[in-house]
């Protein structure tokens, strides 16, 4: 006789979210360098950003679908380029346009988490060097400053920077990010420690400001698994994309585990899956497991609570993201379980939006948007996530039959 898993219950606090960045969801971010990047006539990117969901103008209706979801909380980005467009020019109305969100955001009873650098950078800034240039750390504590004189009350968890180890990693090794270099390895290290003294700086900047909340940075992490030669490889690509921060960053509040798969290391470096294993659209092995491992070993290196400030799966099959969605949350409770501080997990993403080099061709979204009508639609994905939150609970029976 087949008996049905135990169900798996959540704890009462345990904080649940969806995750999306301004340049991926807003348009027309004229001022960014991303825009210059995805734009220039030999670009690499498969399509530029244009209009993107229209969230600038209808982030109203994102809250509205957080909220229907039964989710607590909504992680967005601040576009930095809207509000400083020029070296020293601040706009109060883009700040206020954020305030606005963070408000709405109260209003329907999510908690804003709120990221001050997600990927994009003033032009003006990139054309000064970016994050190789010396005052750039203090160029973005102004920034974070100044937005968080206002929105400091409102904000219920700050990331500074989201995954500046693929900043570094992808502008200067890879170059499927600005300023498009390719295997400039010295450069990643150098970058890597300028967004790290930035962080650094934004951390003190956001201790100075109103309110009170946690303050932390999010680290792209995977499963990195060396086989048999690969020792080396892997430990090189450790530290690189993970260990020189988790190093460092004691002092914060929170670290932000953001996972989507594992990596294989052989004597010849790295391959992104094992022969036969299944993948993903972004070329990626299906593997929701990477959670436990990231998060074990974040919480280890770092001794810092977790939040999982991303996690999901790009494909057009929505029972794959369900199928997935719950694999991953299984792997997130075999962690809790064991005693590792988890206090949230972030769904990435709310709606199908620009995947920056990949354009529109990557669908990680809970909800579709109409490319021409921007309407959004809610996936089946969307619901059993969003059961899964209020019922705090997975699989097993719904939790109001438990009693009868
Ligand atoms: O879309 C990105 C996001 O901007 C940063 N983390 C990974 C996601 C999926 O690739």
């Amino acid at each position: 006789m087949s008996t049905s898993p135990e169900p798996l219950v959540f704890p009462p606090d345990f904080l649940w979210g969806t995750a999306t960045a301004a340049h991926q969801i807003e348009g027309g971010n004229i001022n960014s360098d991303w825009w210059v990047f995805e734009n220039k006539g030999d670009s690499s990117v498969a399509e530029p950003s244009g209009d993107a969901c229209d969230s600038y103008n209808r982030w109203e209706a994102d809250l509205d679908l957080v909220a229907s979801m039964g989710l607590q909380s909504y992680r967005f980005s601040i576009e930095w380029s809207r509000i400083e467009p020029e070296e020293g020019r601040y706009s109060f109305a883009e700040r206020d346009h954020y305030l606005q969100i963070c408000k709405g955001a109260r209003a329907r009873g999510l908690l804003p988490v709120v990221t001050f650098h997600h990927f994009t950078s003033p032009r003006w800034f990139a054309e000064r060097g970016g994050f190789e240039w010396s005052e750039a750390p203090e160029r973005f504590a102004r920034y974070v400053s100044f937005v968080a004189e206002t929105l400091g009350p409102e904000i219920a968890l700050a990331c500074t920077i989201n995954e500046p180890n693929i900043v570094a990693f992808m502008g200067y090794g890879f170059g499927a990010f600005p300023p498009g270099i390719v295997n400039d390895f010295e450069r990643v290290r150098s970058v890597n420690a300028t967004l790290l003294e930035a962080h650094h700086q934004a951390v003190t900047a956001l201790r100075n400001a109103p309110g009170v909340f946690p303050i932390g940075l999010t680290l792209s992490m995977a499963e990195l698994i060396a086989l048999d030669g690969g020792e080396e490889a892997r430990d090189d690509f450790q530290e690189m994309m993970e260990d020189c921060y988790l190093r460092e960053l004691q002092d914060d509040d929170f670290i932000g585990v953001q996972c989507y798969t594992r990596f294989f290391f052989n004597h010849g470096g790295l391959s992104l899956g094992s022969p036969g294993t299944r993948s993903t659209p972004m070329g990626y092995e299906f593997w929701p497991n990477c959670v436990e491992a990231t998060v074990r070993r974040a919480a280890a290196m770092t001794g810092l609570p977790i939040v999982v400030t991303e996690n999901g799966v790009s494909t057009t099959n929505d029972q794959e993201r369900i199928e997935y969605l719950d694999g991953a949350l299984r792997s997130l409770h075999r962690v809790l379980r064991e005693g590792v501080d988890v206090r949230g997990y972030f769904c990435w993403s709310l709606l199908d939006n620009f995947e920056w080099a990949f354009g529109y061709q990557q669908h990680f979204g809970l909800v579709s948007v109409d490319r021409s009508t921007f309407v959004r639609t809610p996936k089946p994905s969307a619901d059993f996530y969003g059961s899964v939150a209020k019922s705090r609970t997975l699989g097993g029976a719904p939790r109001w039959r438990e009693s009868s």
